[in-house]
């Protein structure tokens, strides 16, 4: 009886070999181990998460499977199946014939979430399939990024005789508190190249960034080819703070950032700072310079030395070549024209200059963004304030009914040392540790009436840094406690909490080899951590 019973395994097992080359699905895939949902390391935190405990086993018969192509769903699914090879080096199928209908993650487009917020999404995770259901492409976006970070990095190959990565089953209902979600770059005191710009939006789309605002002219560098004004490359793209070289994005180039931003859905505001921060384009073309000077190649670090003649109409006319030509480059709605820092120029020509390329910025179809000292002109309410320094300034702009994009430099600047250790970084604003990073609420930061306010932007200012590894390590952790400031609900925000899920997070970003200041206020998981599971 148990000879034939034997036997009879064996015989049905060579069987299967034979009329197939990959195993059947294991029935105990059944038994995956139980798991919490509700304990998952996400950041930013969801609105609301529960758990039913078992898993979704991904595995080699996973497929994925979206809405139609037309609204943008199938990149959607392409990208989570390459981020899930890069990852654990499955093969996912995107909407192709699959043979096994029993383990697929499907992308779903749904109107009645789109009516909360493009941005929501809701994610259903059962033992045999998984459903995201988003309004727009771009909730689907960030729905995969949660997802993404679901996936355990080890397999848990003691089951079965194949690797499978269970994720936690359960139910997320996710909402961004802001729709404007930044981090802003400055490559002009150093030039970054296109590919350490791609890596940083890599890692910001991770946690639901959504805009990247680069700060492309200043005194030490112009860094965007205007075809209308070669000089300004050719010259003002020469150099940088120290002895580099300097450098600058062709409009090829930048058409490059925009559209690998785009695919991350991540907006792209360009910015050429002005009538201050003007030094390398007057160097370029003497006939800008306000200053009374005769301009020379600056290297240094000081701010507000420079400004453009302001009551010059070629200035303007110089002025309309740039914006036309960088907004024809820009599909995203806005335009930032700098503003900050203007020491030298007289108020009233501040103000006339600022209500002038104000309305240039109109004429292309752009919305106007200025550091917060822009409020101080004749500004339109459609035009956005960035609240940097001034509290009287973002107090004028809610006198004004502006919108405010938050960026108080104690608190979201990413270019302030974290502490006395700091290898990088400038402390006029005090040091940023990334508890004083993240405890503070944006939402009503000084007094601040939460519907003026669009979202937290965080600048990473580049005077001490000069390549990606030296940025990551201003930007990380800071910037992952930004992610969560902007995007979860302040009840769902708790800094202990955040503490274990942020140390946590480094498998994620020794994979992706970012250089992160190990700060001593986190216990950082330094081995990857195995799935969260509980013992039955
Ligand atoms: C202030 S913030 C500046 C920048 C500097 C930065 C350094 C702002 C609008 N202006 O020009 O790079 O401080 O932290």
């Amino acid at each position: 009886m148990h000879y034939f019973r034997s036997s009879a395994l064996a015989f049905s097992c060579i069987a299967m070999l034979f009329f197939s080359c990959k195993p059947e699905k294991d029935p105990r895939i059944l038994n995956l181990p139980k798991t919490d949902l509700t304990q998952a390391d996400l950041i930013p935190k969801p609105s609301t998460t529960k758990a039913t405990y078992s898993a979704f086993p991904l595995d080699q018969y996973t497929a994925i499977h979206t809405a139609p192509d037309s609204l943008g769903f199938n990149d959607v699914g392409l990208f989570l199946a390459a981020k899930i090879k890069d990852l654990v080096e499955l093969d996912i199928p995107v909407n192709t014939e699959y043979p096994n209908q029993e383990s697929v993650i499907y992308i779903h487009q749904s109107d009645s979430l789109s009516k909360i917020n493009q941005e929501s999404y809701f994610l259903k995770i059962n033992k045999d399939s998984i459903v995201l259901s988003a309004g727009s492409s771009a909730g689907a976006f960030r729905g995969i990024q949660t997802l993404r970070q679901l996936i355990p990095l080890k397999a848990n190959d003691s089951i079965i005789d194949y690797p499978v990565w269970p994720i936690a089953s359960g139910t997320i209902n996710d909402t961004p508190l802001f729709a404007y979600r930044g981090a802003m770059l400055d490559v002009a005191r150093h030039f970054f190249t296109v590919e350490e710009v791609k890596k940083y939006i890599d890692l910001l789309a991770y946690y639901k960034y959504n805009m990247l605002h680069l700060h492309l002219t200043d005194d030490q560098g112009w860094r965007i080819e205007i075809k209308s004004w070669p000089k300004l490359t050719e010259i003002g793209g020469a150099t940088e703070v120290g002895d580099e070289p300097g450098g600058f994005y062709t409009q090829e180039d930048y058409k490059t950032i925009v559209e690998y931003a785009a695919q991350n859905h991540i907006t792209i505001i360009p910015e050429v700072d002005m009538p201050g921060h003007t030094n390398a384009a007057s160097v370029a073309y003497p006939f800008l310079n306000g200053n009374g000077k005769t301009p020379e190649i600056y290297r240094g670090t000081h701010v507000g030395f420079s400004t453009f003649d302001t009551r010059k109409d070629t200035v303007y006319t110089f002025i309309d070549d740039v914006v036309r030509e960088i907004s024809a480059l820009t599909p995203g709605p806005y335009f930032h024209i700098g503003g900050d820092e203007s020491h030298v120029t007289k108020k009233e020509d501040y103000i006339y200059f600022v209500n002038k390329a104000e309305k240039i910025v109109q004429r292309y179809n752009k919305i106007m963004i200025g550091w917060d000292e822009v409020v101080t002109a004749d500004i339109d309410t459609t035009s956005i304030a960035q609240f940097w320094s001034s509290t009287d300034n973002a107090k004028m702009a809610v006198a004004k009914n502006l919108k405010i994009i938050m960026s108080p430099a104690n608190k979201a600047y990413l270019d302030m040392k974290y502490d006395l250790e700091s290898e990088y970084g400038l402390s006029w604003a005090g040091y940023v540790p990334i508890d004083t990073a993240y405890i503070w609420k944006p939402e009503s930061y000084e007094n601040i009436p939460q519907e003026n306010i669009l979202g937290i932007e965080a600048p990473l200012w580049s005077e001490t840094v000069s390549n990606i590894s030296e940025l990551e390590y201003l930007a990380f952790p800071r910037a992952i406690g930004f992610a969560e400031l902007n995007w979860s609900q302040p009840e769902n925000r708790d800094w202990e909490n955040y503490k274990v899920r942020l140390g946590n997070q480094v498998p994620f970003l020794e994979k992706n080899n970012v250089n992160y200041y190990p700060s001593p206020l986190i216990e950082w998981k330094t081995e990857s951590a195995p799935p969260k599971t509980i013992k039955e």
